[in-house]
């Protein structure tokens, strides 16, 4: 028998405007209208100014610890702004710029890491969930969204963010073998940005690619810059239109770069070259727009000044709604959680105040001063 070839393929990688500002008209004009445009560029302005006052509120002792998103705003932004507002976005933990376009009041993610459980009290008109930190767990609740849309006969789908190192989880692999054996319309999103804390890329994936992994489980997949807020566009577009036309889901490898520490508990100079850094700076995706809206006529240095001032004011007045909110009360620990509070947590509630928490509070002599 001759050995013929069982499988061959090729993934595409799509760049449209690079840090040199080379555009490519064919794949890039009318995909952003100018008007929107600016639009997202203000978003990126916000989202970089608001994490630089929540790496200070950190410093400063007013907040519990922070993820930057610096340098990876394009990926999100570029999601939530092809997805339909009904769409579930099912983000994980660096993905404010998209969050805010989709109208999540900026305060609720301070709020969130300050510690305070109202940040994750969301309105579910916004069809976003809360912060994921347990690495992995988003993909697999986004696949069940997007499953139980499917089920309902709804047209709406799921997007769901995670990062690189998030591959190499098993819940992972098991939401993308269960999207596309029952042809689930999630997207998954892969936002590789090189590092998971302090594990560079090439040990969470041997492959060249992440986006290969897709191919294991039958998923159509792509690669873009994913510092190129056009690009991603782009390929959002293909993905969304595959999943709605298709049923299935698409797997897109954003290549980004996270130019903060991985966490305000982080340094990253102690395992990562400046000259990587630099290098990346070069690349970050807000330069980029700017420099190419001003080829464009659009925008000028007096709107910079401009959007700075209404940025700075901006980030005040999400700083004092944030800490302005009234004290949070102690039963929030146990009601944020369930609608119907499980007997043993009500049992932990009615006794917190005792030495004896959880135990049936008609077994303690003096609940108040045991
Ligand atoms: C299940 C689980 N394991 C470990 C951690 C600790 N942890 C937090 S972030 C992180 C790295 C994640 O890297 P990646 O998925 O690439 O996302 P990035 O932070 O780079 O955006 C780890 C291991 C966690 N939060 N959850
Ligand atoms: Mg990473």
């Amino acid at each position: 028998m001759p050995i013929t070839t069982a499988f061959q393929t090729e993934i595409q990688r799509v760049s449209i405007l690079d840090e040199h500002g080379q555009f490519d008209a064919e794949l890039g004009d009318g995909l952003i209208s100018n008007d929107d445009l600016v639009r997202l560029y203000e978003d990126m302005a916000l989202c970089r100014k608001l994490d630089e006052v929540a790496f200070k509120l950190q410093r400063s002792g007013r907040m519990g610890t922070y993820p930057q998103n610096m340098g990876q705003e394009a990926t999100s932004l570029g999601a939530a702004y092809v997805l339909n507002q009904d769409d579930w976005l099912v983000t994980c933990y660096r993905e404010n710029c998209g969050l805010f376009h989709r109208g999540l009041p900026p305060e609720k993610i301070l709020l969130h890491w300050m510690g305070d459980e109202r940040g994750n009290h969301i309105d579910p008109e916004l069809c976003v969930t809360p912060i994921a930190v347990p690495i992995g767990t988003q993909m697999l609740h986004a696949t069940g969204l997007a499953w139980a849309s499917k089920y309902r006969n709804e047209s709406r789908i799921a997007c769901t963010f995670f990062g690189d190192g998030a591959t190499s989880e098993g819940d992972f692999h098991e939401a993308m073998n269960f999207a596309a054996n029952l042809d689930i319309p999630v997207v998954f999103f892969c936002q590789n940005n090189h590092w998971a804390i302090s594990v560079p890329g090439h040990i969470q994936c041997s492959a060249p690619t992440v986006a290969q992994r897709a191919l294991a489980y039958g998923m159509d997949t792509i690669q873009c810059d994913g510092n190129d807020l056009f690009a991603v566009v782009h390929c959002m577009k293909t993905a969304t239109e595959h999943a709605r036309k298709e049923g299935r889901p698409f797997f897109i490898e954003g290549v980004t770069y996270r130019l903060g520490d991985h966490t305000t508990a982080d340094d990253a100079r102690r395992y990562r070259d400046q000259d990587e850094v630099d290098l990346w700076t070069e690349r970050d995706p807000i330069v980029r727009i700017r420099e190419h809206m001003k080829s464009l006529k659009i925008w000028d240095d007096s709107k910079e000044a401009q959007l700075a001032e209404r940025v700075e004011e901006e980030t005040s007045a999400i700083v004092q709604r944030a800490e302005g909110i009234e004290a949070p009360n102690d039963d929030d620990f146990f009601t944020s959680m369930y609608a119907d509070l499980p007997a043993d947590l009500r049992r932990q509630m009615d006794t917190r105040r005792t030495s004896s928490i959880g135990e049936d509070p008609s077994q303690i002599e003096n609940p108040q001063t045991a």
